[in-house]
């Protein structure tokens, strides 16, 4: 029999190591479907909407650190992936996405769901290949695998018309392919004269800091840094602040942890680096939910840069010394430059943040719990459970990320670049499909969870035993909250209704709670925690919390508001 150019794609993407995917099929992608059944040695995971497939793929490639590939049809098919695909760019996930196109004859005629789709994501993937032959497939494949890799990882697609899918591979491609490995190798650029001298200066940099701050982003993740970064802190007892999407690079609780910084940040991270200085930051963007206003930001310090992406340099914050290259390679040359020391002074004026850092919420009683406090029974139980965590975006994604106890490393799933709504709960079907034997909670809001709600199917499908909170005030609680604080109190657009979620949740064969009282919380999260398959708890909160500490948008770091005061309007 021959093989086709569906045949060669699945036999390719196995020997890049794929063992699932996540997909929804349509007429002009059906020659490779045809060839995953035949091959039968890949998994293929029925989203119920596409972007929910290109989210999966992404939480599958978060959490083990591979490449996540996700599968559309053309036109409707491809169009959605879309947001999936900015929302990888943006926080550097490598994935491979591949569109079926209508064939080669047809393309360029405005053919049924023919549509441009390399064009639509060439700014929102690291690069896009159009499948002219099937002798082209294998290389473009090791090709797009090499390229969501290398450097800063990021999403690569493969748009692939219907006839290359079902046309012949030559014998010659064949049978070279059959016998050639592919080889995963690491770039190694970084150790010429520049970048040392560079590593060189940041160490002396270090070393001469009386208040210095470790600025930890995802990067650390990325490169397998976790432990180097910790070591180096407590080597150098340097204070520990991280990045929304760093979160799970230095443990929560640790004596040199500071917190989250950024516009919701806690007030220790966020005044150390003000009155820092030396901002040692590592594999981060320094984007502007982080820097606030970039001219007052860390107005003391000395800033030295490592990431390996050249274009990320002085985009807001211009450094004194940049580093670039793979963290793998260039932190552990600087670790072993930095010379031991203790920052007692330093240590001691953090300390009178302290007070500041534990926010004051209500205890939970009779009623509506406060947000903030139900969340942390949430959050408990996850660090008790050394579970993986997704959330969607708005409000109760800044509260968990306050409330989180240590959490293992690629263990919290969120959207930090793109803020897309909608990801948490397929996000967490791709980690549960990568770590059947971790629990994978969901938290989302009751606006956000609606956008791929249609994905808890996907989850019953697929037997993932997610724990699923809802985080329920009746409003699109982050835009309710500038709308307090920024535009009067005038709440435009921003109530929401939506279904009784146990009631939906049990429609999808999955058990549901309510829960209105924060004396039940307890024993709801207990519940889910212990339930056998998938459950989702309704979570009622009080409508009107808002989060805080809060950098408003054009303030510098310290100009944080951590009460409530009058809105501005
Ligand atoms: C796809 C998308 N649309 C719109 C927004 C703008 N947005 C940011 S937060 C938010 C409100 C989220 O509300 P909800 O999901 O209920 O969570 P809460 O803030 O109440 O915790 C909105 C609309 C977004 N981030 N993503």
């Amino acid at each position: 029999m021959k093989t086709t150019g569906g045949d060669i794609l699945c036999q390719a993407l196995h020997a890049q190591g794929v063992r699932v995917l996540f997909g929804h099929p349509g007429g002009a992608i059906l020659p490779f479907y045809d060839a995953l059944h035949r091959d039968g040695r890949i998994r293929h995971v029925l989203a119920r909407h596409e972007q929910g497939a290109a989210h999966a793929a992404d939480g599958y490639a978060r959490v083990t650190g591979v490449v996540g590939v996700c599968v559309a049809t053309s036109g409707p098919g491809a169009t959605n992936l879309v947001t999936g695909l900015a929302t990888a760019m943006a926080d550097s996930v490598p994935m491979v996405a591949i569109t079926g196109q209508v064939p080669r004859g047809a393309m360029g005629t405005e053919a049924f769901q023919e549509t441009d789709i390399l064009g639509i994501t060439a700014p929102v993937t690291k690069y896009g290949f159009l499948a002219h032959t099937a002798d082209e497939i294998p290389g473009i494949v090791a090709e797009a695998f090499r390229i969501a890799r290398a450097g800063r990882p990021g999403p690569v697609l493969i748009d692939v018309p219907k006839d290359v899918q079902s046309e012949a591979v030559s014998d010659e491609v064949r049978s070279a392919f059959a016998c050639s490995p592919v080889v995963v190798s690491r770039t190694r650029d970084n150790d010429d004269a520049l970048t040392l001298a560079q590593i060189h200066r940041a160490a002396a940099l270090v070393d001469r800091a009386e208040r210095p701050v470790l600025l930890v982003g995802r990067g650390v993740l990325l490169s397998g840094m976790v432990d180097t970064v910790r070591r180096l802190a407590e080597w150098a007892d340097l204070p520990v602040v991280t990045s929304l999407l760093g979160l799970d690079a230095f443990p929560a609780q640790h004596p040199l942890a500071l917190g989250l910084t950024g516009m919701h940040g806690t007030p220790r991270a966020n005044h150390a680096i003000q009155e820092s200085d030396l901002i040692l930051g590592l594999g981060l963007r320094f984007d502007d939910r982080l820097v606030g206003h970039a001219e007052d930001f860390a107005p003391r310090a000395r800033v030295v840069h490592f990431d390996v992406d050249p274009s990320v340099i002085g985009r807001t914050i211009r450094p004194h010394v940049s580093v670039i290259g793979d963290l793998a390679e260039t932190l552990p040359l600087l670790a072993a430059r930095v010379r031991p020391r203790t920052r007692a002074a330093w240590r001691d004026r953090l300390r009178a943040w302290d007070r500041e850092a534990e926010p004051l919420t209500p205890a939970l009683a009779e009623g509506l719990p406060h947000a903030r406090t139900a969340l942390r029974v949430v959050a408990a139980q996850i660090g008790r459970s050394h579970a993986i965590v997704a959330t969607d975006v708005g409000q109760h994604q800044m509260w968990m990320a306050q409330e989180l106890p240590d959490l293992e490393p690629r263990s919290f799933l969120t959207t930090g670049g793109m803020g897309t709504m909608g990801y948490a709960l397929p996000a967490a079907i791709g980690a549960a499909i990568a770590c059947p034997d971790r629990d994978i909670w969901v938290v989302a809001g009751d606006g956000g969870f609606q956008m791929c709600v249609q994905e808890l199917a996907t989850a019953v499908q697929e037997r993932c035993r997610l724990r699923i909170v809802v985080v329920n005030n009746g409003y699109l609680g982050m835009v309710r909250q500038w709308q307090e604080m920024f535009y009067g109190g005038r709440y435009s657009g921003s109530e929401i209704s939506g279904p009784d979620f146990a009631a939906l949740a049990l429609a999808y064969g999955i058990p549901g709670r309510t829960v209105a009282c924060g004396a039940a919380l307890g024993d709801a999260v207990s519940w889910a925690s212990a339930e056998e398959g998938p459950a989702l708890l309704d979570l009622r909160v009080a409508r009107e919390d808002n989060v805080y500490p809060f950098v408003p948008a054009g303030a510098a770091l310290h100009e944080l508001i951590v009460a409530p005061r009058a809105a501005v309007s």
